[in-house]
């Protein structure tokens, strides 16, 4: 990962000023930003289980969120660190945040869309949020192709309130494919020997609230635990059902990294898990995040490669060749630290899903962290487009890419999957 240089740490330094909300409700106020010293992905994972997020990991130390509880437990474990109040210049959406879609335009736009291509475009919901709000999904196939008769690849935004970007580029990619058929043969091609299905926001309770008055609240979960005291929220990153309970998760509700009451315990991961139980033909699926620019693959519960050493073969391989067209870096998501409960980790262990996450754009938080300036949408997007046509291309049987059949053969190769041990 990127150091960060001596000049934004004296920037970051002179600019740390507490931010006062005016809503004393507002989980802001104990939000806090926690440099902590930590050389090995164990540390990591300790510091993770605690509670806290980790936003940046650099060879000794990584750089996280937390509340003052968490900062409690890190000096009872004995880690050093120091503490910020979340630093001014990090708390908004420089002006022209516009461009960023609220849930109603985000709606708005899907609806449209969905006329205008009603040929190669459905959209539904998928279920709803812990608050009744939809989970909106756009179907994209050629013009009559049955569900399931061609083979299936998700893509998800979102899981994390905060991470804005992460909705943008699934979105863009719906508007990229739609605008495009009939126009660029590959991807004509594409959507008529495909079902795609993209999910842009699965936090849209969490997303609202962050982005709602007073913004930027850099709140990360769901927004579950109505009726309690305060709204505690659980990791929907955390609540996924394999191997649920280990380590890189919390049980504690008031931390940034609670696992939820049981597995699968949240309206949003039950409805991913329905949808994607019922569609067999998914063969592939793409989880964005924000930030750090890294291309993860499972596991993220252990420390070990995947066992099956094809299927390890396999998302090293498209991890790497993703990792160059995008300057992203690819690696194994427990080289981190460890996580339970990840999205990638249930898709793969339960479904055999070829399965990634994606750390967008920045490289580090003080490149804009979960709040970089509209202006870097359409570039982000633009280098994102690449591995998503990628992986969609190698959804018919992802297993091609360690054969010697090589992309020029594009979509010549019979489907063939599940595959043959
Ligand atoms: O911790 C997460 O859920 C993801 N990072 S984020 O900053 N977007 O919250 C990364 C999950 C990847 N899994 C592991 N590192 N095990
Ligand atoms: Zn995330």
């Amino acid at each position: 990962m990127r150091k960060m240089s001596i000049l934004s740490l004296v920037f970051l330094l002179l600019s740390l000023t507490a931010f006062k909300s005016s809503d004393s409700t507002s989980s802001l106020d104990t939000t806090t930003l926690v440099k902590i010293d930590a050389s090995t992905r164990e540390e990591r994972t300790e510091i993770t289980s605690l509670g806290v997020s980790i936003e940046e990991v650099h060879d000794h130390y990584i750089v996280g969120i937390c509340r003052p509880a968490q900062l409690t437990a890190l000096k009872a474990k004995g880690f050093l660190f120091e503490s910020f109040s979340l630093p001014a210049f990090l708390l908004d959406f420089p002006p022209g945040d516009s461009a960023f879609h609220n849930l109603q335009e985000l709606e708005s736009e899907m609806k449209d869309l969905a006329q205008t291509y009603s040929h190669i475009a459905t959209l539904s919901s998928i279920g709803k949020s812990v608050e009744g709000r939809d989970l909106w999904m756009m179907r994209v196939s050629g013009p009559q192709i049955l569900e399931g008769e061609k083979s299936g690849i998700i893509f998800l935004g979102t899981h994390h309130a905060r991470e804005h970007l992460s909705t943008e580029v699934p979105f863009s990619l719906i508007k990229h494919l739609l605008k495009n058929y009939g126009k660029d043969e590959k991807i004509t091609k594409l959507i008529n020997e495909r079902e795609i299905w993209i999910i842009p926001l699965v936090n849209p309770d969490g997303t609202d609230y962050d982005i709602t008055n007073p913004p930027y609240k850099w709140w990360r979960k769901n927004r579950q635990g109505k009726g309690a005291e305060s709204i505690y929220g659980v990791d929907l990153n955390r609540n996924y059902g394999y191997k649920w309970g280990g380590q890189g998760a919390s049980s504690d509700p008031s931390s940034e990294t609670y696992r939820g009451a049981s597995a699968f315990s949240e309206s949003e991961t039950q409805a991913v898990k329905a949808f994607i139980d019922s569609h067999p033909n998914i063969t592939t699926l793409l989880s964005y995040h924000t930030f750090s620019e890294l291309i993860l693959y499972p596991w993220g519960y252990t420390y070990d490669s995947i066992e099956d050493q094809r299927a390890f073969k396999v998302h090293e391989t498209m991890a790497q060749a993703m990792g160059r067209m995008t300057g992203y870096r690819p690696q194994q998501s427990s080289d981190l630290y460890l996580t339970s409960g990840d999205t990638t980790d249930w898709s793969f262990g339960e479904h055999k899903i070829i399965s990634f996450t994606f750390e967008l754009y920045p490289a580090n938080m003080w490149d804009g962290g979960f709040y970089p300036p509209a202006s870097v949408i359409e570039d982000v997007v633009r280098n994102n487009i690449p591995p998503a046509l990628y992986l969609i291309e190698y959804a018919n049987n992802p297993y091609r890419v360690i054969t010697t059949i090589r992309p020029r053969d594009f979509l010549t190769v019979s489907d063939v999957w599940p595959p043959k041990p």
